[in-house]
């Protein structure tokens, strides 16, 4: 629980007006405390937060910008810092979350009963504390076993518990979910929500005041058939987001196929039974209205089976382009042309097959600059016997697969990975390797004995040098717990600065597993809040350049994982206290505009506005909300 008796670190406390941070009306930010620019004197003068009512003025971002590197001489915060090994706790049930995915299975094995469904991370209040959203599917028709059931929208208390609001939010409907993606298509300073399907998707506009409203309609995103993961990407540098949704096959009860493991009994279908269904583009033509642009920017692939995206820019020419990760089919990279238009340069780039030049099964992908190369780089979970794939980006437009030099490969082997990306769980500055595991066919074991339906995580911690070490067997029995995972996310939702996750089940229960202890290294969060480019800031990419002048590059995404999308905020973990600090951050916004943020302090919160600076800095505070 929150209480006096938790850590706060001792700096001047001030209430963020909601209108000087995002420009929205309402209560968001309102809560929020936000740390003031004092010099290190400060930190140990007060060593109590003030109450709200004295701190009503915002700080102005120029004197924000102006807190020293050298301020961070050990604080009351640092004596509280945890120790000990790091472990990932199961703190689903004393959260409150209670959450089951329904499958609908009757017995029928219907292909997407084994595929499904996905969570995203949205903070839909704007309180600055992640909220959950979870996909759910339903009973199919004629074969209702149970009630209703919904998707659901947890809200976060600040306390580590969550209430469920979906009915308040207006999210109680029913479909055949899939997955989610969370963007805020109309710049209003609320992340909208958007919800896949097969069927029809929904669009839903986030009110401010706590409601969704479904406009799928009117924007014209329905994107029937069969989708799965969806990204928000603003492809044309508009400053308004744009909509990619991946589709997957040509399904319908009727067209559901007869596939048997052991010729006796009706099993999954593996996706080369049907024909394929191409992804969609919709591109954002304000107003709350889409135009489908699929086929004008040279989009239109039904050969293709996708299942996961990844925004990229993957040339660094500050245009997005796209990879989509395909089930038995080549993978594809989408280069953005700067005219509307794509090119696929999967093959020629040599991401399309494994190196042995075989399709995979890709299912949940992620993009990230993982060699500190300053290229993004991807990693894309496959099929049983198949590894995961770590492509290196070299920056002349080729990929290499360095799975199998870099210890993954053999470490993903018997694994079927579904959500999958880039995290850097132990905070040391290097991105490391998650992945969601469970097979597709629950009587796998009957022919393959060695392989089960149930898997349990997958984490590989990067040692650098591109070389990986498998640490799930140390990092707590939640890790090894064997579920049929799908979807993944993280965030930190407890605000402690360190990365938490929630891993979702085929036809189970959701789980939410704590970090605890990562954050006994440093850590630098931020959060960017774009004024030409979208509001998000997604596409934006941030290079911290540390006071040892490491240089680590992320970028603000959507879409990523499997039907999952993980939190906005960037986090640029230091290692152990004080050394490196952070040292200037260089931005590259979507809109183009350069920007470089210097004053940044380890273990804070940092809000940048485009064009402005540092417009909020709040202090983590570590072993809170427990
Ligand atoms: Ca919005
Ligand atoms: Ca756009
Ligand atoms: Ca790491
Ligand atoms: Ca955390």
């Amino acid at each position: 629980m929150r209480d006096g008796s938790s850590v706060v670190r001792g700096l001047v406390i001030l209430v963020v007006a909601a209108s000087w941070v995002c420009g929205c009306s309402s209560k968001p930010d309102a809560e929020r405390v936000a740390l003031a620019s004092q010099p290190a004197a400060a930190d140990s003068n007060s060593s109590s937060a003030k109450p709200p009512a004295d701190t009503a003025k915002p700080e102005p971002p120029a004197a924000a910008s102006a807190i020293s590197n050298s301020a961070s001489a050990p604080s009351a915060a640092e004596a509280a810092r945890p120790s000990g090994p790091i472990q990932f706790t199961d703190v689903t049930a004393q959260a409150g979350i209670h959450f089951k995915h329904n499958s609908g299975a009757f017995g029928k094995k219907y292909l997407p009963e084994t595929m499904g469904s996905g969570v995203c991370f949205i903070d839909y209040d704007n309180d600055g504390w992640q909220d959950i959203f979870l996909v759910n599917s339903m009973d199919w028709p004629g074969h209702k076993v149970g009630g209703l059931s919904y998707p659901a929208l947890y809200h976060n208390n600040h306390d580590g518990t969550f209430t469920d609001v979906t009915r308040a939010a207006g999210l109680a409907v029913e479909s055949y979910g899939m997955g989610c993606a969370v963007g805020d298509y109309d710049n209003d300073g609320f992340d909208d929500l958007y919800l896949t399907a097969v069927g029809s998707n929904h669009l839903y506009h986030n009110q401010g005041n706590g409601k969704f409203v479904d406009v799928t309609a009117k924007a014209g995103v329905a994107s029937p058939g069969f989708s799965a993961s969806a990204a928000w990407v603003d492809y044309d540098n508009d400053g308004k987001l744009d909509l990619f949704v991946t589709h997957y096959i040509e399904w319908s009860i009727e067209s559901d196929q007869y596939c048997s493991l052991d010729n006796k009994n009706k099993s999954y279908c593996t996706p080369q039974a049907y024909k394929g269904e191409s992804s969609h583009l919709y591109r954002n033509k304000g107003g709350g209205v889409f135009e489908d642009v699929t086929k004008k920017a040279g989009l239109w692939d039904p050969t293709s089976k996708a299942l996961g995206v990844a925004l990229l820019d993957f040339d660094n020419d500050g245009w997005m382009d796209l990879f989509v990760s395909n089930d038995t089919e080549p993978n594809k990279l989408y280069r953005n042309n700067h005219d509307g238009t794509f090119t696929e340069a999967g093959l020629t780039a040599g991401i399309a097959f494994s190196e042995s030049g075989r399709v995979r099964a890709g299912m949940g992908v992620d993009a990230a600059d993982f060699d500190g190369s300053g290229h993004q780089g991807l990693l894309i979970g496959n099929f049983t016997n198949e590894s995961m794939a770590l492509y290196r980006n070299d920056g002349s437009g080729l990929f290499t697969d360095e799975a199998p030099k870099s210890g993954l490969g053999a470490m993903t082997t018997s694994s079927l990975t579904f959500g999958c990306f880039f995290m850097d769980y132990d905070l040391d500055g290097l991105l490391d390797v998650i992945a969601a595991n469970g097979h597709v066919s629950d009587d796998i074991a009957v022919v393959q004995p060695t392989v089960r339906y149930a898997q349990p995580l997958g984490m590989y911690r990067n040692l650098g040098d591109k070389k990986f070490e498998d640490v799930s067997g140390k990092l707590g029995k939640a890790i090894q717990k064997p579920t049929v995972a799908r979807g993944v996310a993280y965030a930190d939702y407890d605000n402690d600065g360190d990365l938490d996750l929630v891993v979702t089940a085929s036809n189970g229960p959701v789980r939410l597993l704590r970090n605890d202890n990562a954050n006994q290294n440093d850590v630098l969060r931020v959060k960017l809040v774009g004024s030409k480019s979208n509001r998000d800031g997604i596409g934006a990419r941030v290079t911290l350049v540390t006071s040892t002048g490491v240089r680590m590059t992320r970028m603000v995404k959507s879409g990523s994982s499997y039907l999952s999308q993980s939190e906005f905020p960037l986090t640029f973990g230091l290692g152990k206290p004080g050394k490196p600090l952070p040292g200037r951050i260089e931005i590259v916004w979507p809109s183009g505009g350069q920007q470089t943020v210097a004053g940044l302090k380890a273990n804070t919160f940092v809000t940048i506005r485009e064009g402005k600076g540092i417009v909020a800095t709040e202090a983590i505070r570590f072993g809170e909300a427990k």
